[in-house]
């Protein structure tokens, strides 16, 4: 095995500063990451900015925090072992649980003597000299690598509003994005939340059961189905792990790799009668089954979205008792399934609470932060905690907020001005031996099947250069203007391309974010690995290698 460029000094000592490989991050992509090139015998540091490991699922601790994805298909595969040991407790386990699980793969592979943490990077720049990466952190240490890999996440970046005041609040308040470890007492306070995507509708869940009163701040609703959650017995555990080989391969071949397959039939194919017992199969199922297992054409003709619209629109009404809250809670802006599909637990019947007032932010908008509460346009609240739940500077935030400097000097940030561009979510051109994990332009969808994927396929080609004395690699522009403009051509036939939300790139608290962007890869996962493997099977010879 030849080693031109790499170390194969094998202590762990954060001081030394020299390393193969560096990791930003210790979520489910950083610790796969560590564990596969330390596996190859590479000398890795992995930096992370939380003082434990889990990523998302260390940072979102607010109340509710969950899986929206079934348990058994939403960790990791890659280790039978592993796979006979854990036990899942919930079919959507919450993040006590996950965050468990996280730390129980961390120590099983012994993997936090690599991890640098309460370290967050604040530069990583690129040195031509010799090919490698010298990355700093906040706290002065600084660190050098042949290889720069990025596991940051692509909703790991909470942005608060533009409101006047928020500092001037006098009691307690935080972003579910930030809930501290010691957590927010809420308990017979008088609560406000204000934003309603996937984690305020979690978190208002929680919350309205012991609040003295929730006021929810709601801008535009979204769409919101069933979980259908409930607890797995000793029993149907051992059955899900006698069918995980099959369901992993399943994983594969959908379009997202969700264990929900897109129904083969169009919408105007069945009668009536056959379509709405279908749609409440659907409600009555669990997860994502309503948004990821419907008629294929769903998301894409309008008439066909409109029907099942109409059809949760029903359900909301059904389920409100107030027709004026229900009208409120109904998007009139976007068809279902076109922005992500908050997951509920009873959500719309917390409106019938007498502890629950909902306010419409775009009838009655947020004019200020006041030191007692907040003051709309007409009214004047008074609260104990206030809770942000306005989302993430979603996809490019994370590598916004780090000064990432390629060949030249090039920023990353300059780079992406006018949106993303990678080749396959990994590779960026004018960014030397820099992979990305979960990137702009990547396969999305049921995460930690993506995040095995861009690991492999990341751990695979390092390896290839290791084994063929080479000290750098390259995406061309041509082979990033070739991957863009199939992103771009994947997105036109969506639904979801024609609204508002982090999935086109929108975020109105943040500069720049104001226009839609293609940052998702929407064609699909079988496609976006096949175009992955033919790279790996035609030598990277497309990559320029050095
Ligand atoms: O963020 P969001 P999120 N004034 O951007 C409102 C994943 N996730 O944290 O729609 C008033 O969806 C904003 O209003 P509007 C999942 O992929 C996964 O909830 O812009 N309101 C919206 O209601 C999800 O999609 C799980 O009009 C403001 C809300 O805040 C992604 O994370 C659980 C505002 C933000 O919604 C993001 O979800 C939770 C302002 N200035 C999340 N700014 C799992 O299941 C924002 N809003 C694993």
């Amino acid at each position: 095995m030849n080693t031109k460029g790499i170390s194969t000094n094998k202590t762990d000592n954060h001081s030394s500063a020299k390393y193969d490989a560096i990791v930003i991050g210790a979520g489910m992509s950083g610790l796969y990451q560590l564990y596969k090139l330390r596996s190859l015998g590479f000398r890795v540091l992995v930096i992370e900015a939380g003082s434990g490991v889990g990523g998302t699922w260390y940072w979102n601790r607010y109340p509710g925090a969950r899986f929206d994805s079934e348990s058994y298909s939403y960790g990791y595969s890659f280790s039978k072992e592993l796979l006979d040991e854990w036990d899942w407790k919930e079919h959507f386990s919450g993040q006590p649980e996950v965050e468990r699980y996280c730390n129980y793969v961390a120590d099983k592979f012994d993997l936090k003597k690599d991890i640098c943490f309460s370290s967050r990077v604040s530069f990583a720049h690129y040195e031509k000299s010799n090919n490698s990466w010298s990355v700093g952190t906040d706290s002065g240490q600084e660190f050098s690598a042949q290889f720069l890999i990025t596991a940051i996440g692509l909703l790991s970046t909470p942005t608060m509003p533009r409101f006047e005041g928020i500092s001037d609040f006098k009691g307690s308040w935080c972003h579910t994005g930030l809930w501290p470890k010691e957590g927010i007492d809420y308990k017979d306070k008088r609560v406000a939340v204000i934003g309603t995507g996937a984690s305020g509708v979690q978190a208002i869940q929680d919350i309205s059961k012991t609040a003295k009163s929730l006021t929810v701040f709601q801008r535009r609703p979204n769409w919101c189905t069933p979980l259908h959650n409930g607890p797995i017995s000793k029993k149907e555990m051992e059955e899900i792990r006698a069918g995980y080989p099959e369901l992993f391969d399943h994983c594969k071949k959908t379009a997202a790799c969700f264990i929900h397959t897109i129904d083969p039939r169009g919408t105007f194919e069945v009668s009536e009668e056959e379509r709405l017992a279908f749609y409440e199969s659907l409600y009555a199922g669990q997860g994502f089954g309503i948004w990821q297992g419907n008629f294929r054409d769903m998301l894409t003709d309008e008439q066909a979205n409109k029907l099942m619209s109409d059809f949760v629109a029903k359900k909301i009404r059904e389920r409100v008792e107030d027709p004026i809250t229900a009208e409120m809670l109904i998007p009139k802006d976007h068809g279902f399934g076109t922005r992500r599909v908050p997951q509920e637990t009873f959500y719309y019947e917390v409106y019938n609470q007498q502890n629950v007032k909902l306010v419409s932010m775009l009838d009655d908008p947020i004019q200020k932060i006041t030191e007692n509460g907040i003051q709309t346009r007409s009214n004047e609240f008074e609260f104990d905690v206030i809770i942000y739940a306005t989302g993430f500077d979603a996809v490019t935030g994370a590598f916004n907020r780090i000064d990432i400097r390629g060949d030249n000097n090039v920023t990353l940030k300059d780079k992406w001005a006018k949106g993303p561009r990678t080749f396959i979510g990994m590779m960026v051109d004018d960014f030397p031996n820099m992979f990305m994990i979960l990137g702009p332009h990547a396969a999305l969808g049921n995460n930690p099947r993506s995040i095995e994927h861009n690991v492999e396929w990341i751990s695979n080609f390092v390896d290839y250069m290791r084994e063929n004395n080479l000290n750098g690699a390259e995406a061309p522009i041509n082979a990033v203007d070739e991957w863009h403009e199939l992103v771009s051509g994947k997105a036109e036939s969506l639904l979801s391309n024609e609204v508002d939300s982090w999935m086109t790139g929108i975020n109105l608290n943040v500069e720049g974010k104001q226009t839609r962007t293609v940052v998702r890869y929407t064609g699909t996962a079988p496609e976006y690995r096949a175009r992955c493997d033919d790279v790996t099977r035609n030598y990277f010879k497309e990559l320029h290698l050095f």
